[in-house]
């Protein structure tokens, strides 16, 4: 659906194919109309069916076909339509891709979201990297921009990746786990490959965790080329910030989130599109001459590596807009084909290993998972700009060529399509040399001083969660061997890591470890320099008969003016009747909802309604979960009891003037008293995304 003024190219192209169902007769797909779909053709109400039912038949046979192969890898996504549009030219130094450097050109995209491990039909929130790659419809073709949200992977080399990937998918016995990295395998992996070390650090951080698909940084993590008009190359990384900040859940909520909603980051991203808060990223550019390539204490080529931002500094050249879901979950996002040899002039590639690989395997792997060398030709993955050539035939073959020839070069057809042509694609004139030989390069052996720069530049809160995920993970490794293993790795992380890790997993803390380099990256925190904003947040207003309906309202409205997202959350569905008899329509009912599933809770006076939500044990739960994993949590009047009732230990307000304490802020003051501070600190409570100095028993790591 789209929300958006006016239409980019790919959603006009899409035109051609899209059906309307609607005020339709049913017909069999050779188009004849089927009078009756409900029972198949027998001889006699309770004969033997015949063979001669097509319209049975045909229907039975299409639904036996309906699968494809899921991705080996990223199964399980989400996507939408949205534009990019650059800043400024100033990239135009450095290449020569126009939809980088032309503040006038909107170019059509499409991102599709994704976890690793899981299959299809698994969870949105397990620990796990997520896939965040973009096809960008450039007029000069297809640009596919295939990234995660680690700027880092576990490998080095793209040879290792069956290795890495059927270590990490679930036990080949028993396919267990589903959708999760606790088991032997995965660590057996890990500590005999010590290159993991450095995204095994970001996936037992935070990053593993997004609270959401539109709050989470987009890598490109290989080094790219930018080429400019002259044919020289520029070293890029490039990055995607979120202008909503990055924010994750805690452990505790993600492993709940998993069953209240399995599709917690899909509806996410697809409820504020349709609500029109369009998801935005900038695209920024990390650029590093050819001359400064040895320049740095790790290899380019490594993507094991990142560059410190405090470095090279990461500069903004573009945004990101998505703007428009798909009319169709399996045409567009099960059928997108992203591939990185997908370039067009002005982009290369370097001799990453990784990158080299990813290069062959896009192209295979959608040769099995779409049945034939045609999928170009799907709605989704067709670019905007024209397609002419010589390939021919092929299973689904889409395109009725009307060409006499199919050959180059050509006297028939005037030559054509002639190649060379003026804004050809032309490979970076790299000149390489060396012996033929299958060894890793000395200059990516070092495989701990990044994962060590990670955990030094964390705030002591992210590192207690890092520390509690290893602990998670381990404790889950039935194999002890294996658990010393790695912590016998982490030892040449930090010692003081390693240690903590083996106290909770069982096994002896290492006494020694290599010595701590010191360095640290503030860019790599979550938490340093946070973005706060309450756009987007999700409130829940619990409400019971004998609410403060003026003061719920004035909440409520306050909320929605700031950009959040409050829902009147009620012990059963339908309506709630005000102190003052005014009927309120509850948006949500306890028994179908969570605390997890809301950012904040609020809880509004009455003495009625608060007497109520304090006898109820299900709405004592959600204000006592919210607490407990720091979520602002904000009372008024006499909902303030229902706080003392959940144990929701913070200080609370006795008059009017409100108190905020570990992001509870209340006030005793209810309908027209409420002050405006009280609404004010409760939207400062929210946009902290968490309280972070409050106390918890744990369980919130
Ligand atoms: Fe992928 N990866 N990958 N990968 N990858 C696939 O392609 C592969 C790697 C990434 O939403 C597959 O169409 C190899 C790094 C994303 O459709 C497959 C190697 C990064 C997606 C494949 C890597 C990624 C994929 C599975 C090591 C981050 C989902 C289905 C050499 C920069 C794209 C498919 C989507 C998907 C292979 C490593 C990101 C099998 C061989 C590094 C976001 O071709």
């Amino acid at each position: 659906m789209a929300h958006e003024g006016a239409r980019d190219r790919k959603d006009e192209q899409l035109d051609r194919d899209r059906i309307a169902d609607d005020d339709t007769a049913l017909t069999t797909q050779q188009g004849v109309r089927v009078a009756h779909t409900d029972d198949s053709l027998k001889a006699g109400g309770r004969g033997p069916t015949l063979m001669e039912d097509f319209h049975a038949r045909e229907k039975i046979t299409h639904f036996d076909h309906e699968r494809i192969p899921e991705r080996v890898v990223h199964a399980r996504g989400a996507g939408a339509y949205g534009v990019f549009r650059a800043y400024d030219d100033w990239l135009g130094k450095f290449t020569t891709a126009s939809f980088l450097t032309d503040p006038a050109e909107t170019t059509p995209v499409f991102v599709r979201f994704s976890t690793v491990a899981g299959s299809r039909g698994s969870a949105d929130t397990p620990r796990d990297v997520r896939g965040f790659a973009t096809k960008f419809y450039t007029r000069e073709g297809n640009y596919d921009l295939v990234g995660n949200n680690f700027p880092v992977f576990f490998i080095q080399d793209g040879v290792k990746f069956p290795d890495f990937v059927h270590a990490v998918k679930p036990e080949p016995r028993n396919e267990i786990p589903q959708a999760a990295s606790a088991h032997d395998t995965l660590w057996d992996f890990v500590s005999l490959q010590p290159e993991t070390l450095h995204a095994i650090m970001w996936l037992m951080s935070d990053r593993a965790l997004p609270r959401s698909y539109r709050m989470m940084q987009g890598f490109g993590v290989h080094t790219f080329r930018l080429v400019d008009a002259a044919g020289h190359g520029t070293f890029v990384k490039f990055h995607w910030k979120p202008l909503l900040g990055v924010h994750s859940l805690v452990w505790e909520e993600a492993q709940k989130v998993s069953g209240t909603d399995p599709d917690f980051n899909r509806r996410d991203l697809w409820e504020a599109i349709e609500a029109g808060q369009f998801p935005e990223w900038e695209l920024g550019v990390q650029l590093v001459p050819e001359a400064d390539e040895f320049k740095f204490d790790f290899d380019l080529l490594d993507a094991t590596k990142l560059i410190p931002e405090e470095e090279v500094a990461v500069r903004p050249v573009g945004r990101l807009t998505l703007n428009r879901n798909p009319d169709n979950f399996f045409a567009e996002t099960e059928q997108i084909a992203f591939h990185t040899a997908n370039v067009v002039p002005g982009i290369d590639f370097t001799n990453d290993p990784l990158l080299q690989a990813r290069n062959f395997s896009y192209l295979d792997t959608q040769l099995i998972r779409l049945g034939g060398p045609n999928f170009a030709h799907l709605p989704v993955n067709r670019p905007v700009a024209e397609v002419h050539n010589d390939q021919r035939d092929g299973f689904s073959q889409h395109r009725v060529h009307t060409s006499g020839t199919s050959y180059n070069k050509n006297s028939i057809s005037g030559d054509a399509p002639t190649p060379g042509a003026e804004r050809s694609y032309r490979h970076y004139t790299e000149k390489v040399e060396g012996a033929k030989i299958r060894q890793r390069s000395e200059s990516f052996k070092d495989f701990y001083s990044q994962a060590t720069l990670f955990w030094n530049s964390m705030t002591p809160v992210e590192a207690e969660h890092i520390v509690a995920a290893f602990r998670f993970e381990l404790g889950k490794v039935t194999d002890k061997g294996i658990r010393a293993r790695v912590v016998d790795q982490l030892r040449l992380v930090d010692l003081g890591l390693a240690q903590r890790v083996a106290e909770g997993v069982g096994v002896p803390a290492p006494a020694e470890g290599a010595p701590n380099h010191g360095r640290s990256s503030p860019a790599l925190s979550q938490l340093i320099a946070p973005v706060r904003s309450v756009a987007t947040r999700k409130v829940a207003v619990l409400a019971a008969d004998g609410v403060d309906g003026s003061g719920l309202t004035r909440l409520v409205a306050d909320l929605r003016r700031r950009g959040a997202v409050p829902e009147v959350v009620g012990l059963t569905d339908g309506i709630v009747r005000s102190a003052a008899g005014e009927d309120i329509s509850v948006d949500r009912a306890l028994p179908t909802m969570a605390s997890v599933l809301y950012d904040a809770v609020a809880v509004p006076g009455g003495a009625d309604a608060a007497a109520a939500l304090g006898r109820d044990g299900r709405a004592l739960h959600f204000v006592a979960e919210a607490f407990k994993h720091r979520k602002a949590v904000a009372a008024f009047g006499a909902g303030i009891d229902v706080l003392e009732i959940a144990r929701v230990d913070a200080d609370r307000a006795e008059g009017a003037e409100p108190v905020v304490d570990l992001g509870v802020v209340t006030t005793a003051a209810e309908g027209g008293e409420m002050p405006d501070a009280f609404l004010d600190a409760f939207a400062e409570a929210i946009a902290d995304h968490r309280a972070w100095n409050r106390p918890t028993d744990g369980v919130a790591a």
